[in-house]
């Protein structure tokens, strides 16, 4: 048996090269109809074609059983792919062969050599038109001589592969027939998991799947010792707390699916059903010895925003779950599966705060809960201070020269050092350490002023004293001042004050936000407002021909937009930016307080 995690940067073809790998060890009948990337399967991961959850699956090898852990390449979903390395005995490190190690490659890298793992190292998408497979394994070689390690460390096997078409080369001039080379590079240099089968049984809980007809399923490595369906165990935590449970079904990994098992021994990746209130870190033991293995710390969350029930006007017409009391079930619920989200109650019940470690994973949490017909309200993300010092991300900017001022500039007005700059032939890479709130919005902005030519990646870089003030939207927005329905003749009289966010016949209501203002500080206008019909022409024609599409924002361009005193409506079908206060002379009031206040 082998236990195998696959790393790499994001979209650098982990789950595709799962999906071959299944395919050619003949995990699948002959005639069996596998759709794409079939380890995404969760809704979001396919809409959005990323990882989201690490997702566990075994083959068969030459009477070898291969467990493989596809994770998510996504910096915001770091802290777990830290937990599933627990469950392994080697790392397939996958580079792309057109863009060489990135950001998190670096930062997966390290996590693997943190718990001593092998690596073996994939140059992945060898078919790529600029591939340059020799040149992105020296880098690869500079980057891990970038690391503290010892030197057989440095003695790592090398796989040249192009995922997507489902071959593996050892040298880049061998033929290239199908995945061999890859399957017995693992079962050559990954080694055989090392526990004693005869020990008591222990197992750390690395994930948990909530299933909503058994509830939590732990899912662990056994590390030494066997486990049987029904036995009674110890369940240890964090803090020494010992408690007793029962195991009512246990299962393993079996091509795409998990069997059911009556007994399973040290080495396998398990799932367990019955344990009721088990949390990710636990440590499953022999009854009457417990034990507890030190995890490795979880990262903590670095942003923060507030989830509310919905108040608007609208609230209630198109979501389900309104309900305080449902969104806080929902929001603690989610902490149980993912580690790296905390929730908090605040002095309000109803309002919750939700901390994360980044846009998208909060981006992500959001969406899942539209799914499930909520309705709620989120406020701007905010980064979480520790004391005087504010988390810090190191930001790495591709673009063609011509744009490379731009970067400079924007980057500048946020507080970035800029820490590196080269150029490679017309392309510029520019590497900067910025507050982590200087970025929250910042690669929209990027991709806009650079027609969408730049490419960023960022990752977190500790914490440094507080850089003072950054400067938020430059631009103000446009609040509706009536209720009713956004009407083509207003928004086309409109079209000069700014980009609107609404269509003709949208819902409206006073307070929302319908538009930018193309200058700073907000305006309040009135987009229901229709044609006097005493001014209408027979001629019958439409302004809503020559209006142009409204802007769309994405949830997670929701959150990057909006400034302190607005917020992020949110329901099954719509997402609508507001004001906090929605009430126009309460919310001129608080202004002029706030410019007494500052004069
Ligand atoms: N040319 C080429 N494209 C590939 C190859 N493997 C994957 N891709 C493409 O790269 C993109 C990302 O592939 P995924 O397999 O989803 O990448 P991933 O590493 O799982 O991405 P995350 O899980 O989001 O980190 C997709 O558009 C694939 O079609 C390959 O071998 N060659
Ligand atoms: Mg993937």
């Amino acid at each position: 048996m082998r236990n195998v995690a696959i790393i790499a940067h994001v979209d650098h073809g982990k789950t595709t090269l799962v999906d071959q790998m299944l395919k050619q060890s003949g995990a699948f009948r002959a005639n069996q109809e596998v759709r794409e990337l079939v380890m995404d399967s969760e809704d979001l991961e396919r809409e959005r074609g990323i990882t989201i959850l690490a997702k566990n699956t075994s083959v068969m090898w030459k009477g070898e059983k291969i467990n493989i852990v596809d994770t998510p390449g996504h910096a915001d979903f770091g802290g777990e792919v830290e937990r599933i390395l627990q469950m392994v005995d080697g790392v397939l490190l996958l580079v792309d062969a057109f863009e060489g190690p990135m950001a998190q490659t670096r930062f997966v890298l390290r996590k693997a050599f943190e718990r001593g793992l092998k690596p073996i190292v994939v140059v992945n998408k060898v078919d790529r038109p600029h591939a340059r497979p020799l040149q992105v394994m020296d880098e690869v070689v500079s980057l891990f001589c970038d690391f503290d390690i010892e030197d057989h460390q440095l003695e790592f096997r090398t796989v040249y592969a192009s995922g997507r078409d489902g071959w593996a080369v050892q040298g880049l001039g061998d033929d290239r027939v199908d995945l061999a080379p890859l399957f017995n590079a693992i079962i050559e240099e990954i080694p055989a998991p090392d526990g004693d089968p005869e020990a008591d049984p222990l197992l750390s809980v690395a994930a948990i799947e909530y299933d909503s007809y058994v509830g939590r399923i732990a899912i662990g490595r056994l590390q030494d010792g066997k486990l049987k369906k029904g036995q009674r165990v110890s369940m240890t935590n964090r803090d020494g707390k010992t408690r007793k449970e029962s195991i009512e079904k246990l299962l393993v990994y079996d091509n795409l699916g998990k069997v059911e098992v009556e007994e399973a021994a040290a080495g396998e990746i398990v799932a367990i059903v019955g344990f009721a209130s088990v949390e990710i870190g636990e440590t499953v033991a022999d009854a009457e010895n417990p034990k507890f293995i030190e995890v490795p710390p979880v990262e903590e969350p670095t942003i923060s925003t507030i989830f509310m029930i919905n108040n608007s006007p609208l609230a209630g017409t198109e979501g389900k779950n309104v309900q305080s009391r449902k969104l806080r079930e929902r929001l603690f619920r989610e902490t149980e599966c993912d580690v790296a989200l905390r929730v908090e109650l605040t002095g309000s019940a109803d309002s919750f705060k939700v901390s994360g470690r980044g846009t998208l994973h909060l981006g992500i949490l959001i969406e899942k809960l539209r799914r499930e017909d909520f309705e709620f309200a989120v406020g701007k993300p905010e980064v979480i201070l520790h004391g005087n010092e504010e988390p810090m991300e190191r930001v790495f900017v591709d673009v063609p020269e011509e744009h490379a001022g731009t970067v400079v500039s924007m980057l500048a007005r946020r507080k970035g050092d800029l820490l590196d700059l080269e150029n490679r032939g017309g392309h510029v890479r520019q590497e900067y350490r910025v507050p982590a709130r200087g970025l929250i919005g910042l690669r929209t902005r990027l991709m806009t002023a650079t027609r969408g030519e730049a490419v960023v990646q960022t990752l977190f870089d500790g914490y440094s004293p507080h850089r003072g003030d950054i400067p938020g939207r430059k631009n103000g927005v446009q609040i509706s001042m009536a209720p009713g329905k956004a009407m083509a003749y207003a928004l086309f009289n409109l079209k000069d004050r700014g980009t609107h966010f609404v269509k003709p016949g949208d819902v409206i209501y006073a307070g929302m936000i319908v538009g930018e203002n193309c200058r700073p500080g907000d305006i309040v206008t009135n987009p229901t407002k229709g044609k006097k019909h005493s001014n209408v022409r027979a001629s019958g024609s439409d302004e809503a021909t020559i209006l142009s599409p409204p802007r769309v924002f994405s949830v997670e361009e929701c959150l990057e937009y909006v400034e302190g005193d607005e917020l992020v409506e949110v329901t099954p079908t719509s997402l609508r930016l507001r004001k906090r206060i929605l009430d126009e002379s309460a919310r001129r009031k608080i202004e002029r307080d706030r410019a007494k206040a500052v004069k």
